[in-house]
């Protein structure tokens, strides 16, 4: 029997990036919405990606299928189901507005159905839960401060705000403006860098945007002092390492330097990102990494515990689950 999973927070992990084939399917079919692929087998088929652009292709393009309140309540319902499986106790989950807004899709609708279902995760699961609200990085500075104000009546359901999408060309500091206020409306702060771009856009992230965590962050070992500054400051950063493979941001599981960061005393967790598209929920990146590298019950004990220090989680909330 497979062991059991190790209690633990994911902390990256877009809710679009879930969307299995079948539920995929069965939502075209319900919205009467064409897809270019004629079974789930085929659709599968696809994704064979050759870097991040590659893949947000195909994920803008299968979002299609989500288009009501019902519709987004689905898709958290099946994602909470699967990390309850995978040992998930806390969920920060990101969605991306604007690419359902760009079709129609009102902003309250993509809210109020994420909260519907995650409202009872708790209950439900046994899954507390936030949501982060991501801004796409290949779309303007306009369009992301009118995002954030079209999402000024939900700001109580939402915990935080996040950065995604294309990254190279688009640096951090082109959205210091929403998350200057996003601070101001008392909101935590977390972006994408050093997925594909450059380290310094994990400093300019850090600086101009003041983010808490780094998503991502494996180029950060591209500068020595960085690194330093990131373990001494003890910002997490969530890696996730099938979704690197995958995107080829790293060649092969084997090559992953997440035991190089660990040793560089950096405050390293494993996530999922999209894991319908990358093989894998989170505790499958857990049991490929272990595979992979040879990490001993002790580090994946304190990968587990570290997801829990790098939750936007009070105190007394994180000691019960630590
Ligand atoms: C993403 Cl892996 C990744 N990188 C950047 N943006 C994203 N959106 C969804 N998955
Ligand atoms: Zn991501």
């Amino acid at each position: 029997m497979p062991a059991k999973p190790l209690p633990k927070a994911e902390l990256h992990l877009h809710i679009e990036g879930t969307l299995e084939p079948e539920l995929a399917f069965a939502l075209a079919e319900r919205n009467g919405v064409a897809l270019p692929y004629a079974t789930t087998a085929e659709l599968r088929s696809a994704y064979s990606f050759t870097d991040l652009q590659s893949f947000l292709d195909l994920y803008y393009a299968l979002m299609a299928v989500l288009r009501t309140e019902d519709d987004f309540a689905e898709l958290a319902d099946a994602y909470l189901t699967r990390a309850a499986a995978q040992g998930v106790r806390h969920a920060e989950i990101f969605f991306d507005p604007q690419a359902h807004t760009a079709r129609g899709v009102p902003i309250g609708t993509v809210i109020e159905g994420l909260a519907r279902a995650l409202d009872d995760s708790e209950r439900r699961y046994g899954i507390g839960t936030r949501l982060i609200m991501c801004f796409l990085r290949d779309e303007s500075a306009d369009s992301a401060l009118e995002t954030f104000e079209a999402a000024r009546p939900y700001l109580h359901r939402i915990c935080a705000v996040g950065l995604d999408s294309a990254e190279v060309g688009n640096p951090p500091s082109k959205f210091r403006e929403v998350f200057r206020r996003a601070a101001e409306a008392g909101l935590h702060r977390v972006a994408h860098a050093g997925e594909e771009g450059p380290a310094e856009y994990i400093t300019e992230a850090l600086d101009v945007l003041g983010v808490e965590r780094i998503d991502h962050g494996l180029r950060c070992l591209e500068d020595p002092a960085l690194v330093e500054r990131l373990a001494r400051e003890r910002v997490p950063l969530t890696v996730c390492p099938l979704s690197n493979v995958r995107l080829r941001c790293v060649d092969r599981l084997a090559d992953h330097p997440l035991r190089a960061m660990l040793e560089a005393g950096l405050l390293v967790t494993v996530n999922s990102d999209d894991p319908s598209y990358f093989g894998g929920y989170v505790d499958d990146n857990f049991t490929a990494i272990r595979d992979a590298l040879r990490l001993d019950d002790e580090t994946l004990r304190l990968l587990a515990a570290n997801s829990f220090h790098a939750a936007f989680l009070d105190d007394r909330t994180r000691r019960d689950y630590l």
